[in-house]
């Protein structure tokens, strides 16, 4: 049988404002992450204590146009981080290994600055430094996390394949390698390593 949308033209199904990465569809979902959504993620706990537990510390966007885990699709999405501060580590999200590991992602910088921290599974951590326009290829078996150094939000865009899951458990219970944190008013990569 023929496909009905045979030679016509329809609606493009999403957009995407360029000033902002901002995407409209009519399937978008919007998870929202407080500082009450993120215990143990950051080193300093009296600090994090003395934060209102309903900020807002980063907000997703994204469009799942196949159901998650389906192999063979591609989900898109939008990433804004809030600046701000656990004590001298600046706010980021909780990071994850994919939970099929070797499932790779590209994210791409559109507003603010900040770092996408990698580790491999041997535990060394690497950091790029993502801005508008800045563009990242993150292979399978590479836990990421992204990191807001600057002083307006940091958005970025990533694209990803549908059945890559996330597997938050390895980093909420073994954390990455190294922190970012300010030192002397400049991001540095600090080994949690003893
Ligand atoms: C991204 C991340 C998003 C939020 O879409 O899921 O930036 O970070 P966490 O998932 O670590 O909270 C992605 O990497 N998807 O695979
Ligand atoms: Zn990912």
């Amino acid at each position: 049988m023929k496909n009905k949308k045979h030679l016509t033209i329809i609606d493009t199904p999403f957009t995407v404002d360029y000033s902002n990465g901002n995407i409209s569809s009519k399937s978008v979902i919007n998870p929202i992450k407080k500082i009450k959504d993120l215990q143990n993620i950051f080193e300093d706990k009296q600090a994090f204590k003395n934060i209102d537990g309903d900020k807002i510390i980063y907000e997703v966007q994204a469009i799942l146009p196949v159901e998650e885990g389906r192999e063979g699709g591609l989900f898109y999405g939008k990433t804004i981080i809030h600046p701000g501060k656990v004590g001298n580590e600046y706010f980021m999200t909780k990071g994850h290994f994919h939970k099929k590991i070797d499932r790779a992602e590209f994210y791409w910088g559109i507003e603010g600055e900040g770092m996408l921290l990698l580790m491999d599974k041997n535990r060394n951590t690497w950091a790029e430094k993502m801005y508008p326009g800045s563009l990242h290829y993150i292979n399978g078996y590479i836990a990421h996390r992204t990191v807001n150094t600057g002083t307006t939000k940091l958005s970025f865009g990533a694209c990803w394949p549908s059945d890559a899951g996330h597997n938050y458990q390895e980093i909420m219970d073994n954390g990455f390698s190294a922190r970012l944190k300010e030192v002397d008013g400049k991001p540095q990569l600090i080994s949690t390593q003893l």
